[in-house]
């Protein structure tokens, strides 16, 4: 199969060979046949994808630990089971009495699974510590040709949460909501309103995340990013110079909005 990196002359990989059971790669992670039988943690509705996703940690220590902001246990093993959102004849992701989305056809597992070695042929600007990625589809099989680069890089900035995104979400419900002050933006159904706000130059811009998706601001020219934002909290960056600031959403990149200084 392709691998995610070539980095080691083929002597070298000989040489790991008698250390480690194989090279850095989706192939390292089975198929997690019993995820029905992990712990079910968080369920996302994607308004960006129309999809509606079920996440589930290998054990409860695993989500204790995501619970109080820890890294993840050795072995850990977290599984994001994505569905198609039904939609109507619009196009629309119908949404039940709750108003959360229902689950259609199912598209692939995506896991991440931590273990001590793992990770160590990555090069330090794509290593995320001891996690590797991989993605089954609904037949149960790797999926080769999937983007690993991307899993590395999206989860990447989220070192602080052991890299994984979703523990913003779970601390945030756990630590309740707070009250965010007066928004210069709101984000809702994963939009930014409104979409091209007006600032001043040295005022900084609060956004608010309505949404029960965990969202962060990030501005592609200065490459700054706020914290991740869960429902209620809000996320302020300074704008010191006049200009047009394109921004998205770190963690939806499909999210876009502009700040305009002046
Ligand atoms: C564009 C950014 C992005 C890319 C690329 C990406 N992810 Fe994620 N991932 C997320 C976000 C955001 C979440 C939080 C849950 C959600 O919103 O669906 C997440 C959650 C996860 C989770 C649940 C645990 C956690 O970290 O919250 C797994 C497992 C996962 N992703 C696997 C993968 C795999 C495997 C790949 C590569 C094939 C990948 N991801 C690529 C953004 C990304
Ligand atoms: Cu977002």
């Amino acid at each position: 199969m392709k691998r995610l990196l070539r980095p080691l002359a083929l002597g070298a990989v000989a040489a790991l060979a008698l250390s480690s059971p194989g090279t850095a790669g989706p192939d390292k992670i089975q198929y997690p046949a019993n995820w029905k039988d992990h712990v079910q943690y968080l369920i996302v509705d994607r308004h960006d994808v129309k999809q509606y996703r079920e996440l589930y940690a290998s054990s409860q220590a695993a989500v204790d630990a995501m619970k109080a902001g820890r890294p993840l246990p050795d072995g850990t093993v977290l599984t994001l089971v994505q569905y198609k959102a039904q939609v109507d004849a619009a196009g629309v992701p119908v949404k039940d009495a709750k108003g959360r989305f229902v689950k259609g056809d199912l598209i692939a597992h995506a896991v991440m699974q931590k273990k001590a070695g793992f990770g160590a042929e990555y090069p330090p600007e794509l290593r995320n510590g001891d996690w590797e990625y991989a993605v089954f589809g609904p037949d149960t099989k790797l999926n080769e040709k999937a983007n690993y680069k991307a899993c590395f890089e999206c989860h990447k900035p989220h070192e602080k949460l052991d890299y994984v995104i979703s523990l913003a979400a779970v601390r945030g419900v756990a630590m309740g909501s707070m009250t965010a002050p007066k928004p210069d933006v709101t984000i809702a159904n994963f939009t930014f309103g409104p979409n091209k706000h007006a600032a001043t130059v040295g005022q900084p811009v609060t956004w608010v995340n309505n949404d029960d998706s965990p969202h962060q601001i990030t501005v592609l020219s200065t490459k700054e990013r706020s914290a991740i934002i869960t429902k209620g909290q809000s996320a302020v960056l300074p704008f010191n110079t006049a200009g047009t600031y394109e921004y998205i959403c770190g963690l939806h990149p499909n999210m876009k909005g502009t700040v305009e200084v002046k």
